[in-house]
């Protein structure tokens, strides 16, 4: 009975959701590699039936009862010696055609996404202890978020600024590593939206433990909303102000600009005080020597995170902290204590300093 009752609350606390789960495959990339596992499970279990029933056969049916004679004495028998070699040989021959297919076909980018557009590049940056994702045809660069629209090819090019990093989002594609001076790739096409956790899958330093990161599938619709959104933010200077001048978004968008860029850009202006407020201390508190507001501007070895759009982010501090005005303002007061070793050392944050600070942050939309 007790032994039931561990079994029973063992299975209860197997019941998900899995979001880490390689299990649950949500995209093409996943779902190849998946069949190619569930038939290596399926033929493992045919293989364990066979030689676990035929090991419990032989046993009942040839157990020496008291007073058998002595069995006949052999050794080996080439018949069973060469159905044991030629068995296995055919398992793996099955197993073998899938997976060279599924090797060709993960090497290979598609050309066209399932939603019939060309698949999406996105730059994957390794940082202790962050990501940051650039869209190069887009204009755009966030970090520790990547967004992307349902049923498009996503198309990714990875690359470490310091040491040696792993990319891995379990439901989505295999772990690839990130090189510092060597660019690797790997790609999917989402077919679920939602919000889907990320890590990197490589020791790297004190903080690896915090180096995760959320996929976002968006709807089309979703998707290009947030794309107008950051390419709003790159009109702006990096320390999230409008320009003087009426400046043009300086990459054409893909996707056509649902709101008027300038309605968005006034959304950003400070007209509460304490935004205002907020907006100064980030200057001088010299947040933008490692911070961007300007999505579109990343600045050459970029310190920290792109922070347009930071006032929606799900996490912070690399994926794994909710994004909560609590969790921002122990952010800004205790960062070292918070993810001890970041590279965000910041002189102290008062709790009128901080609140003007997360009121400023969460205008970035
Ligand atoms: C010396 C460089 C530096 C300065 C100055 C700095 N930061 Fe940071 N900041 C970082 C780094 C690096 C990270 C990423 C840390 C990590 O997650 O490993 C970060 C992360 C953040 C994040 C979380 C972003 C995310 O998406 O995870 C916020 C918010 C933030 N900083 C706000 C600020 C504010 C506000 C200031 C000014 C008061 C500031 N930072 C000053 C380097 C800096
Ligand atoms: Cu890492």
């Amino acid at each position: 009975m007790p032994l039931l009752a561990v079994v029973l609350a063992g299975l209860a606390a197997c019941t998900g959701p899995f979001p880490q789960s390689t299990l649950s495959p949500k995209g093409d990339f996943a779902q190849t590699v998946d069949h190619v596992f569930m038939l290596t499970v399926y033929l493992a279990v045919g293989v364990f039936i066979l030689v676990e029933g035929v090991l419990l056969w032989t046993i009942f049916k040839f157990r020496g009862k008291p007073g058998d004679a002595e069995p006949k004495q052999i050794h080996g028998s080439t018949v069973v010696e060469v159905i044991w070699t030629i068995i296995p040989a055919v398992v793996l021959a099955i197993v073998a055609v899938p997976t060279v297919q599924a090797i060709f076909k993960t090497a290979e980018v598609p050309t066209v996404s399932a939603d019939g557009k060309a698949p999406l590049k996105i730059e994957v940056i390794g940082h202790q202890w962050w990501w940051e994702f650039r869209y190069p045809e887009l204009g755009i660069t966030t970090a520790n978020e990547i967004h992307v629209p349902l049923n498009r090819t996503i198309d990714l090019r990875m690359k470490s600024i310091d040491v040696i990093h792993s990319f891995w989002i379990p439901q989505f594609a295999g772990k690839r590593d990130v090189f510092p001076n060597r660019e690797t790739r790997i790609w999917f096409t989402p077919n679920t939206t939602g919000a889907f956790p990320g890590a990197c899958a490589e020791f790297c330093g004190e903080e690896h433990g915090r180096m995760d990161f959320y996929l976002m599938v968006d709807s089309p619709d979703d998707f290009a909303s947030w794309t107008t959104r950051r390419q709003a933010d790159s009109t702006l200077d990096n320390f999230g102000f409008a320009k003087p001048a009426v400046v043009a978004v300086p990459v054409v968008p893909a996707i056509p600009a649902k709101a008027p860029a300038a309605a968005l850009v006034a959304d950003t202006v400070a007209i509460d005080p304490k935004v205002a407020e907020g907006q100064k201390l980030v200057m001088a508190k010299g947040c933008i020597g490692c911070h961007s507001f300007n999505a579109m501007h990343p600045t050459k070895g970029v310190i920290g995170p792109n922070l347009s759009g930071i006032g929606t982010r799900k996490m912070i501090a690399g994926g794994w902290l909710e994004g909560s005005d609590e969790n921002l303002k122990r952010w800004l007061q205790h960062t070292q204590e918070v993810k001890p070793g970041v590279g965000m050392k910041i002189g102290p944050v008062t709790d009128a300093e901080a609140a003007a600070i997360i009121a400023y942050l969460r205008t970035k939309r």
